[in-house]
């Protein structure tokens, strides 16, 4: 389930983040994903009482294989809303930065996507504070509606945050990533047939269609 690769954070808010958990969990070059409420400045935030948080997503990436400039593409291409409408603030189009250099690629990518939309993006930038990981059943939501998987993996209320391999079922249940690398990944998780059968029809029926919630 856990993966020791060194790895660098990025956090993005681009609407409701059952969305964000799936599409970045099935992107190579990620190790992990959670989801949480950051940008704000209330303690402790519930998902009924966010204050001025944003539900955000939080990457762990391997910057050998994917770097935050492929990570700002899926960003800027896959919003549900907030992009260029002003949306309640749980919702907002959100970026926090967690290096100098994050920051400047972030500002230049705003910059480009504003010029090629020829629009004003509501997109704040902002540098990463504190991160209160959300409530478990908000976890790799995708997954957990496969309860019989997940009992298979044997899943657990950490490993919801920390796994690997719950990352990528998230995104290629309902239908993310592509046939091979999805055939290779699943043999390396050293799945039974049972197990790869099932994620394969999945991702199979599931293969092209919406993301949003
Ligand atoms: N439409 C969904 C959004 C959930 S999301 C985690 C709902 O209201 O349940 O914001």
């Amino acid at each position: 389930h856990e993966i020791n690769t060194p790895y660098e954070k990025a956090t993005f808010g681009m609407g409701c983040f059952w969305a964000s958990d799936s599409l970045y969990g099935a992107t190579p070059g990620v190790l992990r994903t959670k989801v949480g409420y950051s940008g704000g400045t209330k303690v402790d935030p519930k998902y009924r009482d966010l204050g001025d948080h944003t539900e955000v997503i939080e990457i762990h990436y391997d910057p050998k294989i994917v770097s935050y400039e492929d990570l700002l593409e899926l960003f800027w291409n896959n919003h549900e809303y907030g992009l260029t409408t002003i949306i309640k603030r749980q919702y907002m189009s959100l970026i926090l930065y967690h290096n100098e250099d994050q920051l400047f690629s972030a500002e230049k990518s705003l910059k480009q996507q504003a010029d090629r939309l020829n629009q004003k993006l509501m997109t704040e930038i902002a540098s990463a504070g504190k991160f209160y990981p959300a409530e478990d059943y908000h976890q790799k939501y995708r997954l957990q509606r496969h309860p019989w998987l997940c009992e298979m993996l044997e899943m657990t209320s950490s490993l919801l945050q920390t796994s690997h391999i719950a990352s990528r079922l998230n995104g290629y249940l309902v239908g993310l990533g592509n046939e091979q690398t999805i055939e290779k990944e699943l043999e390396q998780f050293g799945f039974n047939e049972k197990m790869i059968d099932y994620v394969r029809k999945e991702w199979k029926t599931n293969e092209g269609g919406s993301l949003y919630c």
